[in-house]
């Protein structure tokens, strides 16, 4: 029997994540949603969805529809996030899960007294073959201890007229916090975040440092620049005692001539993660319809907006600021084996 996945949001992500749902065998689309009636329509007629609605409770309530993707803006997840959870749907959304570790709480609140795992974070790197390799010749290769250093820099080729500092935090250095908990396998402990002096016209402060530093006390910092104007890209380093292991690159074909050899670097993240998208839908589509959880929880979207709220924090302030802990929820435990049935 097809299962019913449906999205909600179909801007940029959600139709792309409505395309990768129309090729997973097995899925359908009973609706997509989306604030603009002719985005929807067009998204609809796209992927050949059944129906397309402004109407995003209605399509959580509708019985057609057994999972729900939310990819609409980021301060609607925890609303949505929320009433998908009331009758019981899995659910897989965009990061960040929430816009404050507040919400985030009060979704974890309601999947434990649900007593299944329904919820999946769109931290979509965790799928990313590069950074897949990265993650196994680390665990090959090195003992924790001798983890001492992790540079990122994330830098996208230009952003919107309405985008923040604050966003470039929230919603982009979002990602390096989830990918340096998850390589490390430890939480933040502390973070900084610093700005260089405002570009004459650049209307935000851009580029900005984040530096933060783990449990064990391995050093992460993070360079955010989000009009680099030249392209996007994405690199990571981890740095230890004897040795350093980098995140591959994509591999595009070069160009030779006029004497030099160059390759093509996109402007779209839509392609550099391409694959990452591809897998991680597919991969949940499999495991909801089968009854299993798979991705980053809810408890990894809470973690992750503790430490955004610390980077705002340390914005706001300019200080160094602590991360809370918290004990681990054995519901959010892999090995609990509890499913989204
Ligand atoms: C965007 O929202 C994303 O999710 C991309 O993955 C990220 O790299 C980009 O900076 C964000 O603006």
């Amino acid at each position: 029997m097809s299962f019913g996945i449906a999205v909600i949001g179909a801007g940029m992500m959600g139709a792309q994540h409505a395309e990768n749902l129309s090729e997973i065998q097995g899925v359908h689309l009973p609706c997509v949603c989306d604030a603009s009636a002719a985005t929807a329509a067009d998204v609809a007629a796209r992927v050949g969805a059944n129906r397309h609605t402004t109407d995003p409770h209605s399509v959580v309530q509708d019985a057609s529809v057994d999972a729900i993707v939310v990819a609409s803006p980021d301060d609607t997840h925890a609303d949505l996030v929320l009433a998908a959870l009331e009758v019981g749907k899995p659910v897989l959304c965009e990061k960040p899960l929430a816009g404050s570790a507040k919400e985030c709480r009060s979704i974890i609140d309601a999947e434990i007294k649900g007593g299944r795992r329904l919820v999946t974070v769109g931290f979509m790197r965790r799928f990313d073959p590069h950074y897949l390799d990265l993650k196994s010749m680390l665990s090959a290769t090195t003992r924790s201890e001798d983890i001492m250093m992790m540079h990122c820099s994330h830098r996208n080729a230009t952003c919107p007229e309405w985008f923040t500092a604050e966003l470039g935090l929230s919603n982009a250095v979002v990602h390096e916090i989830d990918i340096a908990r998850w390589l490390l396998k430890e939480e933040i402990e502390t973070v900084q975040v610093m700005s260089r002096k405002k570009v004459p016209g650049s209307g935000f402060d851009d580029p900005q440092f984040v530096v933060m530093r783990t449990t064990s006390g391995t050093l992460v910092n993070v360079e955010i620049f989000m009009q680099s104007r030249y392209g996007y890209e994405i690199n990571a380093e981890v740095v230890c005692s004897d040795q350093v292991i980098a995140l591959s690159r994509p591999v595009y074909s070069r160009i030779k001539s006029s004497g030099a050899e160059r390759s093509p670097i996109t402007d779209d993240w839509r392609l550099r993660f391409k694959n990452a998208y591809k897998d991680e839908i597919t991969a949940w589509a499999v495991a909801v319809a089968e009854g299993n959880h798979v991705g980053a929880s809810a408890w990894d979207g809470l973690r992750a907006a503790l430490v955004t709220d610390a980077c705002l924090e340390s914005k706001m302030t300019g200080r160094e600021i602590v991360v809370p802990q918290m004990e681990f929820p054995t519901f959010y435990d892999e090995r609990s084996g509890r499913g989204t049935k």
